[in-house]
């Protein structure tokens, strides 16, 4: 039997999400949206767009949680994105209320499912759906890791003249303006970007990663990025389905790794059937932890204003 995958909120994120999963040709896809039509109709594109890309992958729309029944995953992207301006942060109280509703319905149909975050702001939506849905927390998680790090592998590819499938690096802690870009780990099949760049230049590169989402949703006027995050949640999904053991940074709960206790925020995981089948800490320089653990807190007052225990 295919495995099955809910996508909940059908809009530009969903959409992406459901489009790159469905040409992995590995599970089945629902998509669900509160407006009416919305995925139901982009399920059908997307399921006829099999028969020019070759796969077989079902896809269907709906707005009844009962047809995400017994799903193995379940990805969330409802809630609002935000508009020139705005932080993520601004979006807490709104995307709040959206993210606890759905939960509640997810979990009472797929009682077993993984869970994959993908509301802003992420790292406290990611500790919502944790509280709310009552499970371990290797089966909730949050998507930002995989996007910050690849718009940092973008840009130091680009600066350095050299594939980006050879340029390696992750961006810990959570997904805001105190994200931790590691350049130090960064590196080129092995050649650390320190030695290969001036130091100019990578923090250049670091700003402007920390900046990357803002630069888009400048840009874009309405709405925020979809393409990448799209991308970085299927991989995510593949990982998990394929059992692959993947590394790859992810946001989920913190109960001591990092010195850090009780809140979300991005660390390097590794992925598969289970889900969080380990966090994996990576030694630090003091300077870096202590940006972790800054990142950490700050995500922690957030969490406070949802007033939910961390
Ligand atoms: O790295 C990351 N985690 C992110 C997060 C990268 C990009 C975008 N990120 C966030 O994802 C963004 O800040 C938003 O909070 C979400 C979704 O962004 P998207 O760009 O997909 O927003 P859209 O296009 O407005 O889609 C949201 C959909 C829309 O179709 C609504 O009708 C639907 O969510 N929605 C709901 N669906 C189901 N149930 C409820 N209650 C609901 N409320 C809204």
């Amino acid at each position: 039997m295919r495995a099955k995958v809910s996508i909940i909120g059908a809009g530009m994120v969903g959409a992406s999400i459901a489009d790159r999963l469905a040409e992995k040709n590995i599970a089945d896809i629902v998509l669900v949206d509160i407006v009416e039509g919305l995925p139901q109709g982009k399920a059908l594109d997307m399921w006829q767009s099999g028969a020019v890309r070759a796969f077989e992958t079902k896809l269907v729309g709906t707005q009844n949680y009962e047809d995400t029944a017994g799903s193995q995953i379940v990805a969330i992207t409802a809630g609002v994105p935000r508009k020139p301006g705005m932080s993520r942060d601004d979006l807490l109280f709104t995307n709040m209320k959206i993210v606890k509703e759905v939960v509640e319905n997810v979990v009472k149909y797929s009682p077993d499912c993984i869970l994959i975050m993908i509301t802003n702001p992420l790292d406290a939506m990611t500790q919502l759906a944790l509280h709310t849905s009552g499970f371990p927390r290797n089966r909730v998680m949050g998507m930002s890791g995989i996007l910050d790090t690849a718009r940092f592998r973008t840009f130091l590819a680009e600066a350095l003249g050299v594939s980006v499938r050879d340029v390696h690096a992750m961006v810990l802690g959570g997904h805001g303006d105190q994200m931790v870009p590691l350049p130090r780990l960064a590196n080129v099949n092995g050649i650390p970007v320190t030695e290969l760049l001036p130091k100019e230049t990578i923090d250049r590169i670091v700003e402007r990663t920390i900046k990357g989402g803002g630069e888009i949703v400048a840009l874009l006027k309405a709405g925020s990025a979809y393409y990448a995050p799209g991308a970085a949640v299927a991989e995510m999904i593949e990982a998990i389905l394929l059992d692959e053991k993947r590394v790859l940074p992810c946001c989920v709960y913190l109960d001591g790794e990092y010195g850090i206790k009780g809140v979300c925020a991005g660390v390097p995981v590794k992925l598969g059937k289970n889900g969080v089948e380990e966090i994996v800490e990576i030694k630090l320089l003091p300077e870096e932890l202590e940006a972790l653990r800054r990142s950490a807190e700050a995500v922690r007052e957030l969490v406070r204003k949802m007033e939910i225990p961390c």
